[in-house]
């Protein structure tokens, strides 16, 4: 008898650190989501909906900025020594691919990628990890077709006209994106040799300008420009340069990718600039959905997707609100 009651309160024992566990792992779960540009609109964005996941789902989210591979390597020693269980990251240079692959592993920590996709030494995606990024070519390609519309609006021939590739060509996503836009500019009647290319020493705003001004000073018989990028700081940049060397607003035709703050605040401006418009990408799927399915794999042992490539949508100073409302953005 005695002895069946203390099997009894062992098994009852048993039990109960067994719940304890459990709850005690779901409130411990932890995730990182380390960005390259953290003071750059977009990836503010990903991160605020990323941390709506974590509210929904009660696990702990460590944001964390890493503007070089040295801050990102230490960025991931740091989440495992504080226990986190996997996190998300957009690199900053896309080469430290294995790199980042043996850290993580190092650590115990599951890891997926955002934006920007990992590559290996010889220069292909790293498609182990699983990636959720923009469908370049295909955004790329309606910036293009958003600056054929608008030339034809304004009445431009292509051979007048020059070109801005703000480019970044080290980063494979930002290649497809100007290439994109440049295959529906070639296909409307643009010239080769009307395409310049502005390489950025960084995908922010200054450094495009930067780029951008080298350019209109090189051909500054061109009176009239269209301009594209990786995104809107890159435009924003082509657009600045323009204004800075004299061209009005009616003279540039600029086209971001992104619907961010940075493009957000220039539609509000009170007269309109040559950014004439954006393609809307969705920091709720890169942020959000990103957090959830990371989640999941930690808490429920749910593999992601391998890779999920996300649509965009063009919008301009009088529909962008409507836009983001319809990406349930706004
Ligand atoms: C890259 C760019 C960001 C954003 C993101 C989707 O990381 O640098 O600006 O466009 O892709």
């Amino acid at each position: 008898m005695r002895l069946l009651k203390t099997a009894l309160v062992a098994g009852a024992l048993a039990v109960l650190s067994v719940t304890t566990i459990a709850s005690a792992y779901a409130q411990d779960t932890k995730i990182g989501f380390i960005v390259k540009q953290p003071e750059e609109p977009w990836f503010q964005d990903e991160w605020k909906f990323a941390d709506q996941a974590a509210k929904e789902k009660g696990f702990t989210l460590v944001k964390i900025g890493a503007e070089d591979g040295e801050k990102l390597m230490s960025a991931i020693d740091n989440l495992g020594a504080q226990g986190a269980q996997g996190f998300i990251v957009c690199t900053p240079d896309v080469k430290l691919g294995p790199g980042i692959v043996a850290k993580a592993a190092a650590n115990n920590l599951k890891l997926m990628t955002v934006d920007d996709r990992l590559v290996g030494a010889d220069g292909k995606a790293l498609e182990g990890v699983p990636h959720m990024g923009i469908s370049a070519t295909k955004i790329g390609e309606a910036v293009g077709q958003a600056i054929v519309d608008e030339m034809k609006a304004r009445g431009w021939k292509a051979d007048e006209v020059g070109a801005i590739r703000v480019s970044y060509d080290q980063l494979p996503t930002a290649v497809d994106r100007v290439e994109g836009a440049i295959s529906v500019l070639k296909a409307n009647g643009f010239k080769a040799e009307n395409i310049f290319d502005a390489p950025q020493a960084k995908t922010d705003t200054e450094a495009a300008l930067n780029a951008a001004t080298v350019v209109l000073n090189a051909h500054a018989d061109i009176k009239k420009w269209v301009s594209f990028g990786l995104n809107d700081e890159a435009v924003l940049g082509a657009v600045r340069a323009s204004e800075s060397v004299g061209i009005p607003a009616d003279g540039m035709i600029g086209v971001g990718i992104g619907g961010a703050d940075s493009a957000i605040n220039e539609f509000k401006k009170p007269a309109a600039t040559g950014f004439v418009g954006t393609v809307i990408i969705s920091p709720k799927r890169h942020g959000y959905e990103t957090a959830l399915n990371m989640y999941d794999w930690v808490a429920n042992n749910k593999e992601p997707e391998k890779l999920i490539l996300t649509s965009g949508a063009l919008a301009k100073r009088d529909d962008y609100q409507k836009v983001r409302q319809g990406l349930g953005i706004e």
